[in-house]
């Protein structure tokens, strides 16, 4: 009856981190999960192909670029996002609550939505659970992310509360309107700041609407990363076991790691795209800015360890001479080299998961990230 079914595999007995699979109209995922971000109906600068050849599984896009430009009524026309970009694997989309937030004066929210002015055009607009649920039936994604509202931080109390309670509002209104269950998940989204027990009243909350996933929202939102790790394994335990659990806009290689040790199944985040334009390379030795001097005459690959079409033909000396000199081969080469760093490192990690040795992992993992 749903889209979206959730198998657990086994837990890491060292960890106990999820092993699992997620099954969805467009293939099965293998969790825990990376997903490349592709905002605009593509992954900055990558081919379906060559996402595909790095490892990626599933892709994110986003309900609010789209909805403002080419419009999902145009995407529909087109036969769907699929169709579309050429994706023929899953998509999952993000439901425009974060990111009209983050327009910051542009936009006002009240019980029925937020008011917004397009960062395009200065159009005025209006999302509302049942506009966002609209949006992504037209564009098809496989699953589809409830309307909520992520609350800034530091944030008061008392703020936090009413904003995870009309959240709650917000995705009953969103499962109401959803109405192609059999092709298309609806995932709820768990806020409540900083407080525990308010995370814990958003989880009981939204998790007594029964659905197919659900995510936690509202974390690296500017807070520092124990209290992100602390609510987090907080929320984790009043998530039902037997449904996928997504993390949203998590994406550094520590926070992946900390993020399955509780529990998380689903991450992801354009920080491995983003600094891969602006010349930094993730890699099995830490960060690599390879824009830097120290870099013009190194001849060798980006990292020894990796696999990727970059580091099997290119050196950080030439990647260097073309981010320098504003060439787009650069950031292609970096943006391939970097996701396929954070999805291979998801590998290992369900490997590890498999054999129950994650902890293990982690310190190995971080003993070269770190080192210096
Ligand atoms: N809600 C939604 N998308 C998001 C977030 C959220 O809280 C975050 C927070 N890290 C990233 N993307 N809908
Ligand atoms: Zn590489």
């Amino acid at each position: 009856m749903y889209a979206v079914r959730y198998e657990l595999i086994k837990e890491c007995k060292q960890s106990g981190a999820r092993l699992g699979r997620l099954h969805t109209p467009h293939g099965i995922i293998e969790t825990p999960i990376f997903m490349p971000v592709g905002t605009q109906a593509t992954v900055k600068s990558m081919t379906p192909e060559e996402l595909k050849e790095i490892g990626s599984q599933i892709i994110l896009s986003n309900t609010y670029h789209l909805y403002m430009r080419p419009g999902h009524e145009l995407i529909k026309k087109a036969g769907g996002l699929h169709e579309f970009m050429q994706w023929d694997k899953p998509i999952l989309t993000d439901s425009g609550g974060f990111q009209v937030f983050s327009l910051g004066p542009l936009r006002k929210i009240t019980e029925e939505g937020v008011e917004f002015r397009s960062h395009l055009d200065g159009s005025r607009h209006t999302i509302t659970p049942e506009k966002a649920v609209e949006i992504q039936t037209a564009l098809g994604s496989d699953i589809m992310m409830a309307f909520d509202e992520c609350a800034p931080y530091p944030a008061d109390r008392d703020y936090v509360k009413k904003s995870l309670e009309r959240t709650t509002r917000w995705l009953q209104r969103c499962k109401d309107a959803h109405k192609n269950t059999e092709n298309q998940a609806l995932f709820g989204i768990v806020q409540g700041g900083m407080y525990k027990d308010l995370r814990e009243q958003s989880a009981r909350e939204i998790t007594a609407i029964d659905l197919p996933g659900y995510a936690i929202g509202g974390l690296s939102v500017g807070e520092p990363k124990d209290i992100m790790y602390d609510i987090l394994g907080h929320t984790v335990q009043f998530l039902p076991e037997d449904k996928p659990r997504y993390l949203m806009g998590v994406g550094s290689p520590d926070d992946l790691l900390e993020g399955v040790i509780r529990g998380v199944d689903m991450f992801d985040c354009v920080l491995p795209t983003r600094i891969a334009r602006n010349g930094t390379a993730m890699t099995s030795q830490g960060k690599v800015v390879v824009r830097n001097a120290t870099y013009a005459e190194d001849f060798s690959p980006l990292d020894p360890e990796c696999d990727c079409y970059t580091c099997r033909n290119y050196t950080k000396a030439y990647i260097r001479h073309l981010i320098k000199a504003n060439e787009i081969l650069g950031a292609r080469l970096l943006t391939i080299h970097n996701l396929r760093f954070l999805l291979k490192l998801m590998e290992n990690v369900r490997i590890a998961i498999h054999e129950d040795r994650l902890l293990d992992f982690k310190e190995e993992f971080f003993k070269k990230y770190y080192k210096k």
